[in-house]
């Protein structure tokens, strides 16, 4: 059977065989109560890396948001959103539904808000109107095509925000990559944020896990708000295990990601009925429209997965593809020339209408 070559995401990733050894050998304790020798080295390790006092571990990048926004706000504050980000899109309202926050949308461009934007979004205190509380980053930008938050926009987000009083919050689910893209230290980052999460389930090649970092204080908040949503966890060095080697060995890794994503979105370009917005494709995610050639994203990725490609479809015409640890340069090459193939085949149909 053929090879599936599976660009849905980079949350397919399988840890390495070290990873496995590591969680086979991984000490453990119970971490409810703290003696979980290997989860609190990897919290340190995160908290170290990102410049923080303090980390914890949780389940998913889902859990870290959702802790973390109700770590920050309390109920009936309204929180500062991108309008394309992933807490406002994909986690199933939960910043409403459970934290009880109120969502104030700003639209950005390429997935970064203009500080005048999310200036203009802060309600002034007055009777009519929720506290605002909170303002949320997202970096890299997953529905903007993983486009990067530069360390000098961060800033200037930041400093409105402070000016107000508001806390900044990043959901950092693939924050290495942003560092990596730009040869910057993660720190660089992280330091104009109050607090932010980063996810070991995705380029990093870990099975599960996202960390939540912040000052001593938050995490303890967090820590408590993670036990009430049912996540506190007991042996979970199984799961800090391969997250250590993570944070040691599959950082730089990701640079060949991006490569490879940059080498796909350059190939797509050049074919005819396919649009690519390069500037967008910054890291390893790319999305690219279909509608030139008279077909729907569905469609389209109906007949790549026909092809053994997997893809997701990003909106009605555009597709999205992610590249990770297991996508090598020999699989774009077989990728593009599927698309040809498919091209063709929706021309002769188009020609036979
Ligand atoms: N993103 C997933 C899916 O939800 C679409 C993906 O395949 O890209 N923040 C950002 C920016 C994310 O991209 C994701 C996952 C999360 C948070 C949530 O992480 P998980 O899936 O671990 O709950």
């Amino acid at each position: 059977m053929r090879d599936v070559i599976d660009l849905r995401s980079d949350t397919v990733t399988l840890p390495t065989e070290e990873m496995l050894e590591a969680i086979r050998h991984a000490k453990l304790g119970d971490d409810v109560y703290r003696e979980d020798p290997t989860v609190n080295l990897l919290e340190e390790m995160a908290a170290e890396k990102m410049g923080k006092e303090a980390a914890l571990l949780v389940t998913s990048g889902t859990q870290a948001n959702l802790v973390s926004v109700m770590a920050n706000t309390k109920r009936g504050d309204a929180v500062i959103l991108e309008a394309d980000s992933h807490i406002y899109w994909y986690e199933v309202g939960g910043i409403s539904a459970i934290a009880g926050v109120f969502p104030i949308t700003v639209k950005g461009h390429m997935g970064v808000m203009d500080p005048k934007d999310v200036e203009a979004a802060i309600r002034p205190k007055n009777i009519h109107f929720p506290e605002t509380t909170l303002v949320c980053i997202e970096n890299t930008h997953n529905r903007a095509g993983g486009t990067i938050v530069t360390p000098e926009q961060i800033k200037a987000i930041s400093d409105v925000a402070k000016a107000y009083g508001l806390k900044v919050y990043m959901d950092g689910a693939r924050i290495f990559n942003a560092a990596v893209a730009l040869k910057r230290d993660v720190k660089d980052f992280t330091k104009h944020v109050d607090n932010l999460m980063f996810c070991l389930s995705k380029g990093l090649s870990c099975p599960i896990g996202s960390l939540v970092v912040g000052s001593e204080e938050f995490i303890e908040k967090a820590r408590k708000i993670r036990k009430i949503l049912g996540g506190g966890m007991r042996q979970a060095g199984i799961i800090a295990a391969p997250g250590i080697i993570a944070l040691e060995k599959m950082i730089d890794r990701l640079e060949e990601d991006h490569r490879n994503a940059r080498l796909l979105a350059e190939g797509l370009a050049k074919i005819e009925g396919i649009y690519v917005d390069l500037k967008r494709v910054q890291t390893n995610i790319v999305h690219f429209d279909v509608s030139g050639l008279g077909v729907t994203a569905e469609d389209f990725i109906s007949r790549l997965k026909q092809r053994g490609v997997l893809a997701l479809t990003r909106s009605k015409t555009m597709v999205r593809m992610v590249t990770h640890r297991g996508i090598e340069r020999e699989h774009i090459e077989r990728t593009l020339s599927i698309v040809e193939e498919i091209v063709r085949e929706i021309n002769k149909e188009r020609k036979q209408k």
